[in-house]
């Protein structure tokens, strides 16, 4: 290492001093100006870590569905995942060295983490649409050069995308080709050959409004367009030619306002869908006839694949286990009914998708979707040689679903969620069961929710156990939010520290939205009041936002 170099390039991207920042459940994430030395530093590390693995490290610059002044980053590990737990670490250490500590830092993170210094190293680089991320991106570059390690910078890509190149390398094609037209063929022709089988193929199924929140799946989506123009027109909204990415648009904006993103016009019963900013979410909605707004969260989504799933291997007699796993925010009608009604282990794990993603590893097929959109299917190794065994060996109608098996394991972005492909998964489903989007909402009703956001001193003061659903600190706070609870029917509530924010997030459910808005305010008062409230206590809900 060339300790006389990374300290005179270090100077060129200085760390503002006491600026303490943590790798949190999506890389680092603030406000744009605050983050030139971390993408620097970070660029450094993938260059360790990719030593380490003797494999390709993607580092996407992005801050998803947060306002267009902020930006953020994270690395993406040889598989597509998440970096792991000991490497998080390692980054909050090296961000937050003070100037002159960091390249000591640095060494010792290679010495802990054993890399091997002579090495080589590559890393691949993508960014979204935000007007600070071309400069971030270069700082980043920046920082592999100075290790000398080895680049390929894709400039525009959702966040998926970067992911599944990530998987592509270090898999050697087998997984398909690292480039966005490898992308869209792979998607398109999985796409093109299940839609096929469809019986319904009526114009009522084939389009779509997309609102792509002013972000980089409009450019994405367009891309992809006319490898699928056959089988799906899509409408883009929002695709970035006139508003600020994520204002009044995308996927978080319509979840939890629970209202249409501003630009959409939609017709009683259209179907709708909304990206994020860096369209690694999706969320469908729609307007019924009297106008009312239903959304279709990533619970539904689940819900919808998993039963799809589950008719293909009752078809073709074979027992994959087949699990889903959410968080705590996924909706207590969805749990009941995929448990209660189509039989399916549902598991919960701590809110992000590392955690999801890791659960359903443990299944032969794995459904895990936030919520809030973000989630995907996992197939594992064992479950696709089987499956495309089974759709040369079987005949007629079982082989016809095999075959289909095999196109939705190379529709989903095994690497990570991914609202493209997503979007398709649910668009070929629709147009084989031939279910229109009222249909699939009448899937179960949801319980009436509300998410609110307390601001108090230091949010870690609050830890949690039983997968985010109980407090553990302050003493109390648990105690009061059951004391709520018992008030009222059909009731849940509970509160953990944002890993994206410097909040608190309250999240109820009940038997109506009152109930459900005010057994949230009430729980609001309680972490305010217990856990170190700062500024105005929370006011009652009558519409929060
Ligand atoms: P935080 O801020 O930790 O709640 C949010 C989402 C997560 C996940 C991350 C990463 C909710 C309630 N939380 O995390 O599900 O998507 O952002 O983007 O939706
Ligand atoms: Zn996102």
């Amino acid at each position: 290492m060339d300790l006389d170099a990374i300290t005179k390039y270090s100077a060129l991207h200085v760390k503002p001093s006491g600026l303490v920042l943590q790798y949190g459940t999506a890389g680092f994430r603030t406000k744009a100006e605050h983050l030139d030395h971390v993408m620097f530093r970070m660029g450094l590390l993938a260059v360790l870590r990719s030593k380490q693995t003797k494999s390709t490290i993607g580092v996407m610059v992005t801050a998803s569905h947060n306002p267009e002044e902020d930006n953020g980053v994270k690395l993406v590990d040889p598989l597509g995942e998440m970096l792991a737990p000991s490497w998080e670490e390692h980054a909050t250490c090296l961000a937050n060295a003070e100037e002159q500590d960091m390249p000591r830092v640095l060494m010792d993170i290679s010495v802990k983490a054993a890399v091997n210094l002579q090495q080589d190293a590559f890393v691949v680089i993508g960014r979204d649409t935000r007007p600070s991320s071309e400069k971030l991106s270069q700082s980043v570059i920046d920082g592999v050069t100075v290790l000398e390690g080895q680049f390929h910078d894709y400039g525009l890509l959702t966040t998926p995308q970067l992911h599944y190149m990530v998987y592509c390398r270090n898999t050697s094609g087998q997984y398909g080709k690292a480039t966005i037209e490898g992308y869209c063929q792979k998607l398109s022709k999985a796409f093109t050959e299940l839609t096929k089988q469809a019986f319904y193929s009526g114009d009522e199924y084939r389009s779509l409004k997309v609102d792509c929140a002013n972000g980089i799946g409009a450019l994405k989506l367009r891309e992809m367009e006319h490898y699928i123009s056959q089988e799906l027109s899509v409408q883009l909204l929002n695709d970035g030619t006139k508003g600020k990415l994520n204002h009044l648009c995308g996927a978080d904006f319509v979840k939890s306002h629970q209202k249409p993103p501003q630009g959409m016009e939609m017709k009683p019963n259209e179907r709708c869908c909304s990206f994020d900013g860096d369209a690694d979410r999706i969320v469908y909605y729609y307007l019924d006839v009297d106008g009312h707004f239903h959304l279709i969260d990533g619970d539904k989504i689940a819900t919808l694949i998993s039963s799809f799933l589950k008719e293909l291997l009752l078809e073709i007699g074979e027992s994959l286990n087949i699990g889903v796993v959410q968080t705590a925010y996924a909706n207590g009608s969805s749990t009941r009914y995929l448990e209660e009604v189509m039989k399916v282990p549902v598991y919960c794990t701590k809110t992000g998708v590392k955690h999801l993603h890791h659960k359903a590893q443990e299944f032969d097929i794995g459904v895990y979707f936030e919520a809030n959109g973000h989630g995907t299917v996992l197939f594992s190794k064992a479950a696709e040689i089987r499956i495309k065994q089974l759709a040369k060996e079987l005949e007629d109608k079982k082989r016809k679903a095999a075959k289909m098996l095999e196109n939705v394991i190379d529709l989903f972005n095994q690497a990570a969620g991914d609202a493209i492909s997503d979007m398709l998964v649910i668009e070929a489903i629709l147009t084989l069961k031939g279910l229109t989007v009222q249909q699939w909402d009448a899937l179960y009703m949801d319980l009436p929710n509300r998410q609110l956001k307390v601001k108090v001193a230091d949010r870690q003061v609050i830890s949690t156990t039983d997968a985010e659903r109980q407090v553990v600190t302050p003493p109390g706070l648990q105690e009061a939010i059951n004391d709520l609870v018992k008030k009222y029917k059909l009731s849940r509530a509970f509160v953990r520290p944002s890993g994206t924010e410097d909040i608190v997030r309250v999240y109820a459910e009940a038997d109506s939205q009152e109930n459900a808005d005010s057994l949230a305010h009430a729980v609001s008062l309680a972490v305010f009041q217990l856990a170190g409230g700062v500024g105005e206590p929370p006011q009652a809900v009558s519409c929060p936002y």
